[in-house]
């Protein structure tokens, strides 16, 4: 049996109902208002992160992370480069690009940064998607290999600030994990 008889097989030029329509203006006007709405937290709510994205080759970046990585390894008293859990401490100069590198299943290396100094955080994957998404503060974003995020970032508190994966990427993406250390 056909729901409207074949008479009446137009059903889609019938008039529509008042409140049918008042409900579809509703909804509409929200999606409107939630729209704006994406772009006005990020001024007045300082919601959305401002980050830049260029374009990289997965092995450019990993050979711009380990240059960086060598030219400002941490060493202590007697020479030797600083390692926690077989990952690399790095102590970039104050206020100036440094890079971290996600992939199965770490972030490479750890970072030492001074609290108050402004950093530009360059962020890619060398395999495939991972999250980084930095503890306990509201920043977060996908990291895709071939992109290279950039994040402008003033510490202003010191301690150890973990970073972990929140893209779910395999058998390792519970122990996906990273740190960024703000010294005084
Ligand atoms: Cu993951």
């Amino acid at each position: 049996m056909a729901i409207t008889p074949p008479s009446n097989r137009l059903w889609w030029k019938e008039p529509i109902h008042g409140i049918e329509l008042g409900w579809i203006v509703i909804s509409f006007l929200w999606g409107l208002f939630m729209f704006i709405f994406m772009i006005a937290w990020h001024f007045i709510g300082e919601q959305n992160l401002s980050s830049e994205t260029y374009r990289i080759r997965p092995e450019a970046y990993q050979e711009k992370v380990e240059a960086f990585a060598d030219e400002f390894a941490a060493k202590d008293a007697s020479g030797n480069p600083v390692e926690e859990e077989g990952v690399p401490v790095v102590r970039p100069p104050a206020g100036g690009d440094v890079f971290i590198l996600a992939r199965l299943w770490e972030f490479w290396p750890i970072l030492e940064l001074k609290k108050g100094e402004s950093y530009r955080i360059h962020i890619s994957s060398v395999d495939w998607q991972h999250g980084f998404s930095l503890q306990p503060t509201n920043i977060n974003i996908s990291v895709h290999p071939g992109y290279e995020h950039v994040i402008t970032l003033t510490p202003t508190d010191s301690g150890d600030f973990g970073i972990i994966c929140n893209e779910f990427c395999g058998l390792g993406h519970h122990t996906m994990t990273g740190r960024i250390r703000v010294v005084d």
